[in-house]
């Protein structure tokens, strides 16, 4: 009987099951919860330090199941969300499994795609080492399909208000090394597009990157990269086309800056160009891209949250996970107060010379924040979106249920936070 999770050896973890190519179909063996074959857990993201999170878990859940579900749990990794069931790379197989156990009515806690969770797999899978047809027999037969049984924590989240009408906040995409904010170089105005996202994508807990597409289709994309650039300290602003492929080995490189394996989330409007832009990361046509249209606005193509496994050999060096997702409409901060500190960095630097600690910058005596806008240090517009972002963000606070925040922060917040401050952002590789 072989014990998968009693050591600090990720490797173990995987349950021997050998990694195959992406994309192969599956074997004619396979039962029918199979989907497809993958890529396995490692290239998936598995990091060391999420093997204590299992042990965690395993330790709870086979105290109070048998000992023959002990040996069919696996560490998988939800690729996409549908009604009640998920599907999940585990083992190096994408399996449909079902996530009830681990679904709810609140967005900021139900399955998301990029989950860690711990996954049952069927005994007649021969996973406990059973040949699983005598699975009936003084032992537990387990599910007939895949069951996930719970989910780990998370380490980020990418996290927005359903619209900025509304203070419910909605899990977009869990465990990411970076956000990449993508908008597009053919429509305007992109500053201030640019600026709601990177308070979203810095308050994930993530490393944000922002990526201007399209850059084939403008003659200034130089001078507006530059502007965009001032508006982002802090950040890597990055300038690619998808249709050229120009721009895409920088970015490459910058994913694999950011972590082994990184995990990327494209955020951003429709018709952005995120598709076409994790087609150009994978290198294949996977993802389904909009018809261009005249206005230069999108459709909403991109209908569902998928995880795709970027090739070793591809423009991210090693490969990574990539997780593209429909276009936000309406999108609003969600408990984002740190996150505008960053994407206004520049501001908070310049109050500090302000003559009042509690200035408002609104014509008070000795205030170093309007001396800025005066002498032209700093835009008036960037001024006014930050305070125009800042009421919003307190209005949302002002709503949002105190409850459901406690339990954000138990969830991931909390996690984040100490990862960063044990040298995450300096040295990512150090995980
Ligand atoms: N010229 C040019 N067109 C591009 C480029 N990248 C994307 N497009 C076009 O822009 C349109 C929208 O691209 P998508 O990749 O579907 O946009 P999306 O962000 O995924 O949109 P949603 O799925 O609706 O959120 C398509 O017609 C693409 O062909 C590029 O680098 N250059
Ligand atoms: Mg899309
Ligand atoms: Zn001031």
């Amino acid at each position: 009987m072989n014990e998968p999770f009693t050591t600090t050896d990720s490797s173990s973890l995987h349950g021997g099951a050998p990694s195959t190519a992406p994309a192969t179909p599956p074997a004619p063996a396979d039962p029918k919860w199979v989907l497809r074959h993958t890529a396995d857990a490692a290239t998936h993201g598995w990091t060391a330090d999420l093997d204590h999170d299992l042990r965690d878990h395993l330790a709870r859940l086979t105290g109070a199941r048998s000992t023959g579900a002990a040996g069919r749990l696996r560490p998988g990794r939800v690729v996409r969300v549908e009604r009640r069931f998920s599907e999940v790379a585990v083992d190096g197989r994408v399996v449909l499994a079902d996530a009830q156990e681990v679904s709810s009515p609140d967005p900021l806690t139900t399955v998301c795609t990029g989950d860690w969770a711990v996954v049952e797999l069927p005994a007649t899978d021969g996973a406990d080492g059973t040949d699983g047809a005598a699975g009936g027999r003084g032992r537990t037969a387990g599910p007939s399909q895949p069951v996930l049984r719970a989910l780990l924590p998370r380490r980020t989240a990418f996290v927005r208000s359903t619209s900025s009408k509304r203070s419910e906040g909605q899990v977009v995409a869990a465990n990411l090394d970076a956000v990449l904010v993508v908008v597009s170089l053919a429509v305007d105005p992109r500053a201030a597009r640019v600026e709601r996202l990177l308070a979203l994508a810095w308050e994930s807990g993530a490393t944000p990157v922002v990526v201007l597409t399209k850059a084939d289709t403008v003659d200034d994309a130089e001078q507006i990269h530059a502007e965009i650039a001032a508006t982002a300290p802090g950040v890597q602003v990055l300038t690619v086309s998808a249709r050229t492929g120009d721009g895409l080995d920088v970015l490459g490189a910058v994913l694999a800056g950011v972590a082994e394996h990184p995990t990327a989330a494209l955020v951003g409007q429709s018709g952005a160009g995120k598709s076409t832009l994790a087609n150009a990361l994978l290198g294949a046509e996977v993802l389904a891209t909009g018809a261009e249209r005249s206005d230069g606005k999108g459709r909403h193509t991109t209908v569902r949250r998928e995880l795709h496994v970027m090739p070793a050999d591809g423009p991210v060096p090693g490969g990574g996970v990539l997780i593209d997702t429909p276009g936000l409409r309406g999108v609003g901060l969600y408990d984002s107060a740190d996150g505008l500190r960053q994407v206004f960095a520049e501001i908070a630097e310049l109050a500090t010379g302000c003559r009042f600690g509690d200035c408002g910058h609104q014509g008070e005596p000795g205030c170093a924040v309007l001396a800025a806008v005066e002498d032209g240090t700093l835009a008036r517009r960037r001024l006014d979106s930050y305070r125009k972002l800042l009421r919003e963000e307190e209005w949302i606070a002002s709503r949002s249920d105190a409850r459901l925040r406690a339990e954000r922060e138990r969830q991931w917040k909390v996690i984040h936070k100490s990862v960063r401050a044990a040298g995450y952002r300096q040295d990512p590789r150090r995980r």
